[in-house]
């Protein structure tokens, strides 16, 4: 057995259902094609994606002589679907339970802290989605999956229901092999973005994205894009729900990431009535804080207006 097994073994033991571990090394191809993205404007408001673009680039400058870069990632699959007969507004998978930065944070501490018994002289950090790190990219170098179409990370075993984390370490350790492009001619996500925001394949435009204008975005919706939001007033999982690589869903073990009493498709009036105090309780420990009162009341208002059917 080697650190590395170890480290493997320990992370699937944690409730991981993927990991891999890649070199760390500069990104050339995915830094230029990120200094584009930005180039485009395809950020929209999120000027923190503009900053450190030199650290999302290269994870020695986060930890200097790093060697490692382990990747982990977390099943949030639950097998319930969006029924819109049972409500008017739909909410994004990823939100239904409790926030994942929360639990997903918790399991990679434990991962980070059982790698420095193994190896008390390493060091190193890790993230959950907070950080200037480029953890799509690191995933598919790690052999995860790979970035599909939509640009989300795709696993053959699990499809795209996974959460990301990622450990930069200076431990030298066994690297995987990426596993290569399986999209071939589909183009199903294409296709059924609701607002054309998959602008080339593999390229999102974050400013027509449904999920970055509920969750992301502050002050009014752009008119050009609100009837098309297909009823989602928190993020949004269309290009997900049609990838054919979601047949190969599996169930997640984590009960924290089932859908808590009417976090499905919630009523639109329930969400329009809600005060500060109500707003607080109902989304205690839910990423759903992070549109805020007003953002969540103006994404139901806006479904409410633009036609309740779907
Ligand atoms: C900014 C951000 C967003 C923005 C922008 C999305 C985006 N595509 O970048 C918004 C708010 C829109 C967003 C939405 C969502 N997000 Co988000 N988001 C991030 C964040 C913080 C950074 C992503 C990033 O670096 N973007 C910069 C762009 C340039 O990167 P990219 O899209 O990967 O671009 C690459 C490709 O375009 C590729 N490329 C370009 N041309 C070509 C050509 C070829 C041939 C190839 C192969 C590649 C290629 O190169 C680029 C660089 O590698 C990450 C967390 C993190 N730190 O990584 C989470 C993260 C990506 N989000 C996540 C999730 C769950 C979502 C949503 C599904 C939530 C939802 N249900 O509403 C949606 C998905 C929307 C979508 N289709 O992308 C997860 C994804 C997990 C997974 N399985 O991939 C992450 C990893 C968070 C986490 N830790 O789990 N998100
Ligand atoms: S999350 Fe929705 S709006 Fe964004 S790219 Fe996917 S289908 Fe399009
Ligand atoms: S829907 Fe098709 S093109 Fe899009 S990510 Fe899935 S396999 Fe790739």
């Amino acid at each position: 057995m080697t650190i590395t097994d170890d480290i493997k073994r320990r992370a699937l033991e944690l409730g991981f259902a993927k990991i891999g571990i890649a070199r760390a090394e500069a990104l050339p191809a995915e830094g230029a094609r990120l200094m584009e993205w930005l180039h485009r404007g395809y950020h929209a408001s999120m000027e923190w994606m503009a900053g450190n673009t030199d650290k999302r680039m290269d994870p020695r400058l986060l930890v200097p002589d790093a060697r490692s870069v382990i990747i982990v990632a977390e099943n949030y699959f639950v097998p319930v679907v969006h029924d819109p007969s049972r409500g008017e507004g739909k909410i994004s998978r990823y939100a239904w339970g409790d926030d994942y930065h929360l639990h997903a944070t918790k399991r990679i501490q434990s991962l980070y802290d059982s790698i420095q018994q193994m190896a008390p002289e390493s060091q190193g950090r890790y993230y959950v989605d907070t950080g200037p790190v480029m953890e799509k990219a690191w995933a598919a170098r790690a052999g995860v999956g790979w970035q599909g179409k939509h640009s989300n990370l795709i696993t053959k075993d699990f499809g795209s229901w996974v959460f990301l984390g990622s450990i930069i370490t200076t431990l030298e350790l066994e690297y995987d092999t990426p596993i290569g492009d399986w999209c071939g001619s589909c183009t199903a996500c294409m296709d059924a973005c609701p607002t054309g925001a998959i602008v080339e394949p593999y390229v999102v435009d974050a400013g027509r994205c449904i999920s970055y204008q509920t969750i992301e975005h502050r002050g009014p919706i752009d008119e050009t894009l609100a009837g098309s939001f297909e009823q989602w007033i928190y993020g949004c999982d269309t290009c997900q729900d049609v990838c054919p690589w979601n047949r190969f869903e599996q169930p997640t073990a984590h009960r924290e990431y089932a859908p808590r009493p009417g976090n499905v498709t919630p009523s639109l009036d329930d969400i329009s009535a809600l005060t500060q105090e109500k707003f607080s309780q109902r989304y205690a420990k839910s990423a759903i804080k992070r549109t805020k009162l007003a953002g969540m009341v103006r994404n139901a208002e806006l479904i409410a207006r633009n036609g309740r059917k779907q």
